[in-house]
């Protein structure tokens, strides 16, 4: 066991320095924290399948969404690299980091540093942690780490539980209206929880939204953002109409 332990570190030293060594590795990271302070903004995802919603690209074409994604005004593209549940790759980032100047996060299972190197070294700009499949100290360290690399951090919480295991360093707060566990998605989640999210930080919400209204309510509520991807996959988002 101790032998195949010392392999096993080997193996991830010699993957690390590749990923110090990668041009994307050094590049200027593009802030979406920025981004939405200036505006209510729509981070879009692209992922090919997910639980919920079942295959999204049966084409392979996830280049022609990150463009739609720019047409709209995305402040920044969410990009699911987890393979099992949403068939995604780390060579789906790097694809869209040459076809994109928008920032972009890696929305993975993160739980351990490797992947916070090789995040930056695909070109990723900011990192998600999830509460729910973290320790409140592993999460701290992993925050320390990723911002040492100079990848922002967004915290995803869907309970007022895991508000405990906030810490200082963290850039966003992303709040999931989807269950982890269950599968089900409720806006109410959000609008739950928002009097009692730290004013200090900034806030997006996440899952199962799908029109303007919902974004006007998360607006007035103090909300920064929202995270969206089945709708604006499916084609199903509805933009506001004028009012008559
Ligand atoms: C996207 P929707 O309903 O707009 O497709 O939701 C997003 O919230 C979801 O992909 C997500 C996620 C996650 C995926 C939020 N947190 C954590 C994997 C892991």
């Amino acid at each position: 066991a101790n032998k195949y332990r010392e392999i096993q570190l080997l193996k991830q030293a010699s993957s690390l320095s590749n990923y110090i060594q990668s041009p994307l590795f050094n590049r200027p990271v593009i802030s979406l924290k920025e981004r939405i302070l200036d505006q209510f903004g729509i981070v879009a995802e692209i992922k090919r399948k997910s639980p919920s919603a079942g295959e999204l690209f049966p084409n392979p074409d996830i280049l022609s969404q990150v463009e739609s994604y720019e047409v709209i005004g995305a402040a920044g593209i969410s990009v699911l690299t987890d393979y099992s549940y949403f068939g995604g790759s780390i060579e789906d980032l790097k694809q869209i980091r040459r076809k994109t100047p928008l920032p972009l996060l890696r929305k993975e299972f993160i739980l351990d540093e490797y992947q916070l190197f090789e995040s930056k070294a695909a070109g990723a700009d900011s990192i998600l942690l999830i509460a729910s499949i973290l320790e409140k100290e592993q999460a701290h360290h992993l925050t320390i780490v990723a911002k040492s690399l100079e990848l922002e951090v967004l915290f995803e919480i869907h309970s007022f539980e895991e508000l405990n295991k906030l810490n200082d360093e963290i850039d966003i707060l992303l709040i999931n209206n989807r269950d982890l566990k269950t599968q089900e998605t409720n806006l109410e989640t959000s609008v739950r929880l928002a009097s009692y999210l730290p004013e200090s930080i900034l806030k997006i919400s996440a899952s199962g939204i799908s029109n303007s209204d919902q974004l006007n309510q998360l607006r007035s509520l103090g909300y920064n953002g929202a995270l969206i991807g089945e709708s604006l996959l499916k084609g199903n988002f509805q933009f506001g109409l004028p009012e008559k």
